[in-house]
């Protein structure tokens, strides 16, 4: 039976709800786990009804004083002792996110890395959230600014990053001093338990409370809670442009806080100095690596007419080499999609890059047989099209591969890629340091993230991440991306026998 698989990390039986005494609850229906690599059912846990979501929140709201009264530096050490627990479940964690989610067991690994290298990087943030100490313009003043926590966080995440995304939020989150309330997706509820399960045992090993880290468990109406709870200081919510706006709309309307990571129609520029077996390895790994359901995912290459058939026949060859199935096998490249819906959706595109004109270079279509029972594995796709097409404007969450020729200069290539609502990821294959220069310049990619010679997907988490555009506008993860976090207050401190005021105004008594 798989679930003994993940014994150490989910409790027994695979059911989970109130009984269980730890912060994962509901009273709600179940909401059961198949598996999109083979469809046997994984477990399930019981959703949250609204009652559920007041308790929680109240055990958030009690605990948000103790955590904030917890040393910085020392809420660093709970979350380093995270990251120990991390490395310690890495291949059984790594082996559930696989399985639950359909990405080979190596991404399922990356991600558990991921995890990891955040809670390191916030161990160090934690003895770092400076603020700059300012010169007044008047004397005998001193003026400073801190950052303080914002009390609850709110935490949205999609099935793509079941653990990943969570922790880089929470990461930062907890060493800024706020608790946390975490939506996972509900197509990977085992996935939300077991990295609560794990955080919830070193709150207890430290004698903290529960409600330091906490998960509701149900579809959009829970999200809308979040949204429209005026006790969540920041929500921050990882999905789609359409989620992104209807939770920013909620949010907005109450003055709270939101950080947004949202859909990508990330391209790859492939000028005529390209590396060639680079890009092919680059373009490759970008359009099929999690079955193209990252939200850094490549969905569109263009190409120079020069260089434009040698990187079509690359590209033709490569796909005809992938090897498609079980993702927790390491012969294969690609696994499967996340659900029927998914697969209903990549079907749908296709229709409609025929129909409005574009040509497919491989053979499309659904995988059958034993190996493919769970009906979710399709043919990775590649199809020469132009920009402009609705379907080339849209985020499609399969392995779909747009093939864009341009003619001229890089500037050329750079308008198209510029050329969509969205704003995530970026990438320029070129030898050429002008090009590459060119295109990191104001007038290059509009994007969040714009790479030389590596592709769209998986960055590191040490840089801010996130997109321009429909891609949201929030930064997660490195850089000072912590400073989302906090509440920011600046500090004025008159030390002199006199108030006088600033910009010189007199007012005498
Ligand atoms: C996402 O798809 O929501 O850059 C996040 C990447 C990963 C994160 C993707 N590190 O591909």
């Amino acid at each position: 039976m798989i679930s003994k698989e993940f014994k150490s990390i989910l409790p027994e039986p695979q059911s989970f709800g109130t009984s269980t005494g730890l912060s994962w609850f509901g009273n709600g229906e179940s909401l059961h786990s198949y598996s999109p690599v083979d469809d046997e059912s994984i477990g399930q846990v019981t959703t949250s009804l609204w009652d559920d979501y007041e308790t929680v929140l109240a055990t958030a709201e009690s605990a948000k004083r103790i955590w904030a009264d917890v040393p910085a530096p020392k809420r660093g050490e709970i979350v380093r002792q995270f990251g120990d627990k991390l490395r310690k479940h890495k291949e059984e964690l790594g082996k559930l996110v696989s399985y639950e989610m359909g990405k080979s067991y190596q991404e399922g690994l990356g991600e558990v890395q991921e995890m990891i290298d955040i809670c390191d990087f916030a161990v160090g943030q934690s003895r770092q959230l400076y603020g700059f100490t300012l010169h007044s313009e008047r004397p005998a003043h001193r003026m400073y600014e801190q950052y303080h926590p914002l009390g609850i966080v709110g935490i949205i995440s999609a099935f793509n990053f079941p653990v990943a995304v969570w922790a880089w939020n929470a990461a930062l989150a907890l060493v800024c001093g706020n608790v946390i309330v975490w939506k996972g997706s509900e197509k990977t509820p085992l996935c939300t338990v077991a990295c609560q399960r794990i955080l919830a045992q070193v709150l207890h090993e430290n004698k903290l409370p529960d409600g330091i880290s906490a998960i509701v468990t149900g579809n959009s109406a829970v999200g809308q809670w979040l949204a429209n709870d005026k006790r969540i200081s920041l929500l921050s919510a990882t999905g789609s442009t359409k989620m992104g706006k209807s939770v920013a709309t909620t949010v907005a309307a109450r003055l709270g806080k939101v950080l947004l990571e949202l859909g990508g129609n990330n391209a790859i520029i492939v000028t005529p100095h390209a590396d060639l077996k680079m890009t092919i390895i680059g373009a490759v790994f970008g359009a099929v690596g999690t079955a193209g359901q990252r939200c850094t995912s490549t969905r569109r290459l263009i190409v120079h007419e020069d260089i434009y058939e040698r990187v079509k026949n690359g590209l033709v060859a490569a796909y005809g080499q992938l090897r498609i199935g079980d993702p927790l096998n390491s012969h294969h490249h690609m696994g499967p999609l996340i659900d029927q819906d998914a697969v209903q959706h990549y079907l749908t595109a296709i229709e409609q890059i025929k129909q409005q004109g574009g040509t497919l270079l491989v053979e499309e279509g659904v995988l059958t047989g034993e190996d493919y029972a769970s009906g979710c594995y399709v043919k990775p796709v590649i199809a020469e099209v132009e920009n402009h097409l609705p379907i080339v404007q849209t985020e499609t969450f399969a392995p779909i591969l747009y093939l864009i020729k341009y003619t001229g200069e890089v500037a050329e290539a750079i308008a198209i890629q510029n050329d969509v609502a969205q704003g995530l990821s970026s990438a320029i294959m070129t030898t050429n340091l002008r090009e590459a220069e060119r295109y990191l310049s104001h007038n290059g990619s509009d994007c969040g993230i714009a790479n030389v010679n590596i592709g769209t997907s998986g960055a590191e988490i040490g840089g801010a991440f996130g997109g321009e555009k429909e891609s949201g506008g929030g930064r997660e993860s490195g850089s000072d991306a912590w400073k989302a976090y906090m509440r920011r207050q600046t500090n004025t401190i008159n030390y002199s026998d006199s108030i006088p005021l600033a910009q010189g105004i007199k007012f005498d008594l």
